[in-house]
């Protein structure tokens, strides 16, 4: 902190009176750390200016408004801010029209998030236009928990579930209610309107009576900010938690089981969202247990929902075992079904093809599906980048997802305008991230991994917005309390190019390092064991499905590596509208990003770059190891700008993080090697571990001198 101190007054041109004046100023102010522990997420306390609110109407919505102005207003001080509450043809519902003296909107709602918008533009200077309309891209933005009852979470690395704490621990206190009240605050400050509160691999026990006062105690405290509670179910649940002979979903008696339950649920939520089911996926059960169809599901489902205004949110991430391509499945098995579902039914889609890698090109169900409406899937917790020991701002996966042309309605059809009514005349519109939250002081164990749910909320709300302005924005509104004295502009400015630009830039680049680090040129799914952390591309156990093992993704061999998902291979490619199918298809126009995952390249093929591929590879596996170690060094000149714990507690991530960048590293090149015979390039550092040691080793392991990741997710 000194000598940045003592840097700043080199940079500028002051007399040396003037100089040892500001000396004396900066040497005064209070250290830049100051304790945070990161459970006031993006909405730090500023020190709020007076503000006079008008507000015509009151509603708790409303209330709410006034609230947060008072206690985050840093506009002029004592200016009149006015409040109204009506409607105009250019808004959907929760939007806004902004001025600088007031918000509108045609609904409560929207005049909360129009206040939240207006706060968030003062702490991080963004200027407000008169007459500026803004309304969401989606109307249901919603997160996705995967919280077991006995409080565990799938693939959660922050701690157990902030709402299930397992059946002899159900009563709700009121630290329970204050943390969803927090839950529900942050929420909605970045525009998310619905809460999935369990995980998709549903227990049936989710519906029984006890669990359903707690969904009502939870609803009750989410609804304050304006947050829906849906829940995911069990598709066999009339049998097994109703006792009936099975669970078909054409039979009467299972039929009126359903409207016995919704009507139950609606007694003691009476704005419940719907339900979110995985059906005939892993194990569980489904419509196709008894010869139905997904259709036929979800429609009695949607059918018994439809007169509270429910949905069902029906996922597509289906796939059965399979020896030829499992990146086709869920398109074979919905497009056929394209126009069957009622308009409350919404198919939900993960991004990629096959599940949440650290890059896939977009599922070819997004603009396929023209009479059905579809919804984004995304996952914020990092189950395939690094859990929460590795910093990786996801915001930039999302953002190249939404963007990506699909060409199913021509040039411009983006999987964001494919999905958000811009292009399809959908009664509903929605999005899904999986949620990174848990019991943890700072709801999301790494506290970068915070901007990730941020991001999710920010593209939920505005699918065009860029992550470079979300990193800004989560940066100044999480970090800038921080300096010393903000109305110093001297301060300002010196924060901004030593804090804000370098941490900018590694949440920038930090998803394309994981990419180069673990799975560069459209490799894919090569992870060790279940847990889904480390390097494993040799990992193919007898007992486990082949199409849940590396080597039936990489098809690594003496001829090259790669799936070969072309015309002459499984022709996925053909699942994608032209021009894509053609480009895809031809190894020279493929982009390179996604080259393994559509072709089997020899491992001479040559490259754009004029290497050969191996050489490439190799390349890619050693720029994500030095881009790390270039996070490591920025993050060290950050020190004395956040908080010293905060600090640490980064710096000590990101070393484990270049380990387990070495580990991918020298794990995949070394077992790669085993096929190519090629040596790695002589200009590049060499491996540090063995292959043998790898190969024997948990890769949750690997890094013994750090704490060991708690393994505490129920896995499969
Ligand atoms: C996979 C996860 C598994 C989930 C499944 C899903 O490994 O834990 O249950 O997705 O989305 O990514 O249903």
């Amino acid at each position: 902190m000194k000598n940045k101190r003592i840097n700043i007054l080199k940079a500028i041109n002051f007399s040396s009176v003037k100089k040892l004046f500001l000396l004396c100023i900066l040497f005064y102010l209070p250290a830049a750390s100051h304790a945070d522990n990161g459970h006031d997420l993006w909405l730090k306390n500023v020190k709020a200016l007076p503000v006079n609110i008008i507000a015509g109407k009151k509603t708790a919505a409303i209330n709410l408004a006034i609230q947060e102005l008072n206690r985050g207003w840093t506009g002029r001080s004592g200016a009149s801010f006015t409040l109204t509450l009506k409607k105009d043809k250019a808004l959907k519902t929760g939007g806004f029209i902004l001025s600088e003296n007031g918000v509108q909107a045609g609904d409560e709602w929207g005049v909360l998030y129009g206040v939240y918008e207006i706060l968030r533009r003062q702490q991080t200077g963004q200027p407000v236009q008169n007459g500026e309309v803004v309304n969401p891209s989606y109307q249901q933005r919603i997160l996705n928990h995967w919280d077991n009852l006995d409080g565990s979470i799938e693939r959660g690395y922050s701690g157990l579930s902030i709402f299930w704490k397992g059946d002899k621990n159900t009563t709700v206190t009121d630290a329970d209610k204050k943390l969803w009240m927090e839950y529900a605050r942050a929420n909605a400050s970045i525009g998310i309107n619905g809460s999935v509160l369990n995980n998709v691999n549903a227990s049936p026990q989710i519906l029984n009576a006890e669990n359903l006062q707690r969904l009502k105690a939870i609803a009750d405290v989410l609804r304050t900010y304006g947050i829906r509670s849906y829940l995911s179910i069990n598709f066999s649940s009339p049998a097994r938690l109703g006792g009936l002979k099975n669970s078909d979903p054409l039979d009467p008696a299972v039929i009126q089981w359903w409207k016995d339950k919704v009507k139950e649920i609606y007694t003691v939520v009476p704005d419940f969202g719907g339900f979110l089911v995985k059906a005939n996926s892993e194990g569980q059960p489904g419509p196709q247990d008894f010869g139905r169809t997904h259709a036929n599901g979800a429609n009695m489902l949607a059918d018994i929902v439809k007169p509270y205004k429910g949905i069902i949110m029906w996922r597509a991430f289906v796939y059965s075992p399979t020896d030829k391509d499992r990146a086709k499945q869920a398109y074979n098995e919905f497009m056929p079904l394209d126009g069957k579902f009622r308009d409350n039914v919404i198919i939900q889609v993960k991004n990629g093809p096959v599940d949440f890698q650290p890059r896939e090109p977009f599922s070819a169900l997004f603009g396929a599906m023209k009479k059905t409406t579809v919804m984004p899937e995304v996952q914020i917790t990092q189950e395939y980048l690094g859990h929460s020991e590795h910093l990786v701002f996801l915001s930039t996966l999302w953002e190249e997802f939404l963007k990506s042309d699909t060409y199913q309605e021509g040039k411009g059809s983006t999987v964001g305008r494919c999905t958000d009514g811009s292009i399809f005349n959908q009664a509903n519109t929605a999005i899904a991230g999986v949620a990174n939250v848990g019991l943890d002081t700072n709801w999301c164990g790494h506290p970068f991994a915070q901007s990730n749910w941020y991001a999710f909320g920010r593209l939920a709300w505005n699918n065009t917005l860029t992550s470079g302005q979300i990193a800004n924005e989560w940066i100044q509104l999480s970090f800038s309390n921080s300096i010393s004295n903000k109305d110093n502009p001297l301060a300002v400015s010196e924060w901004e190019r030593n804090f804000l630009l370098p941490v900018k830039q590694i949440m920038m680049e930090s998803r394309e390092a994981a990419v180069n680090y673990s799975m560069p040129l459209g490799l894919h799914h090569i992870f060790a064991g279940n847990h889904h952390f480390g390097p494993g591309p040799w990992d193919a156990p007898k007992r486990v499905r082949a199409d849940w093992t590396p080597p039936y993704y990489h098809q690594a061999a003496a001829d090259g590596i790669g799936f070969n998902r072309t015309k002459t291979g499984t022709d996925a490619v053909e699942q994608y509208h032209e021009p894509l199918a053609s480009t895809f298809n031809d190894i020279n126009t493929c982009p390179e990003i996604y080259l393994l995952w559509f072709h089997h390249v020899s491992w001479d093929h040559k490259m754009k770059s004029g290497k050969t591929f191996w050489d490439e590879l190799c390349y890619h596996y050693n720029d994500g190891v030095m881009q790390v170690r270039q996070f490591q060094k920025t993050w060290d000149a950050a020190e004395g700008y956040v908080d010293q714990d905060m600090f640490t507690e980064v710096q000590r991530r990101l070393k484990r993080q270049e380990k387990d960048a070495q580990v991918w590293k020298d794990g995949c090149l070394l077992y790669f090697q085993t096929f190519s015979k090629m040596p790695i390039p002589a200009e590049l550092e060499r491996p540090v571990y063995d292959l043998k040691f790898l190969q024997a080793s948990d890769m949750l392991r690997v890094n013994d001198n750090q704490p060991l990741l708690p393994v505490r997710n129920k896995m499969r």
